[in-house]
C-alpha cells in the first residue's frame, strides 16, 4: 500500500470495499480517483482505479447503440493444453498474481478484495508441455457468482494434497 494515504481516500476505499451495487462501487472509485495523493508512489494505484472506472463504465452501458450487440467477457474458456486448472480462492488470497507469475497474462492485481471479475486464461509451461490456468473472481458467500459452477466444467478434475 502506497504511504501518505489520506482519511478521505481511505473513507473512499472502505466504501467500495462495502458497495455491492456496480453503481454504487463506480462512484466509490471515482472517489478514490479524485481523492488519492498524487505522486509517484500512487502511480499504478491510479492507472488500476482508471481501469477498473473505464471497465465499470462499459459494463454498465450495456450494448453499444447502432452495431452488434457486444458478446461480453468469455465465461466459459476453452481448454488448451495438456489440462485446464482453476485457480480458486477467497477475496484478496493472490490468486492473480500467481496467475501473472505462472502464465505472464496481464491479470489485474491489487490490494483490494473483488479485483477480478471475469475469467482469464493463461498459459504455464512446464517442461514440455503447458498448462492452462484459468484466473477466476473470489468465491465468498457475500459476493457469489452465479456463472462460476458452468465455468468449471470444462476443467481437469483434480486435488492438491500432501504427500
Ligand atoms: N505478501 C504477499 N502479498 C501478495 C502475494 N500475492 C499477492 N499479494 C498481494 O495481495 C493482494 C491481492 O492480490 P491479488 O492477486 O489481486 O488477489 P486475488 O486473489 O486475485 O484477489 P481477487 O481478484 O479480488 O479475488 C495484492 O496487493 C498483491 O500484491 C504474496 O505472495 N505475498
Ligand atoms: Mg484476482
Amino acid at each position: 500500500m502506497p504511504a501518505n494515504l489520506s482519511p478521505e481516500y481511505k473513507a473512499a476505499e472502505a466504501a467500495f470495499r462495502k458497495a455491492r451495487d456496480p453503481r454504487e462501487r463506480l462512484d466509490s472509485l471515482r472517489e478514490m480517483l479524485r481523492t488519492i495523493p498524487k505522486h509517484k508512489g500512487t502511480d499504478h494505484l491510479q492507472a488500476d482505479i482508471k481501469h477498473r472506472i473505464k471497465e465499470l463504465s462499459e459494463e454498465l452501458e450495456g450494448p453499444r447503440k447502432g452495431g452488434a450487440a457486444r458478446s461480453g467477457p468469455a465465461l466459459v474458456i476453452r481448454p488448451e493444453g495438456a489440462a485446464q486448472i482453476a485457480l480458486l480462492g477467497p477475496p484478496n488470497s493472490g490468486k492473480s498474481a500467481l496467475h501473472a507469475r505462472l502464465t505472464g497474462s496481464g491479470a489485474n492485481v491489487a490490494p483490494y478484495p473483488f479485483t477480478t471479475q471475469y475469467p482469464e486464461p493463461g498459459m504455464m509451461p512446464h517442461e514440455d508441455i503447458h498448462f492452462e490456468l484459468v484466473d477466476l473472481p473470489a468465491i465468498s458467500p457475500e459476493h457469489p457468482v452465479p456463472w462460476l459452477a458452468g465455468t468449471l466444467q470444462t476443467c481437469t478434475p483434480c486435488c492438491a494434497r500432501n504427500a
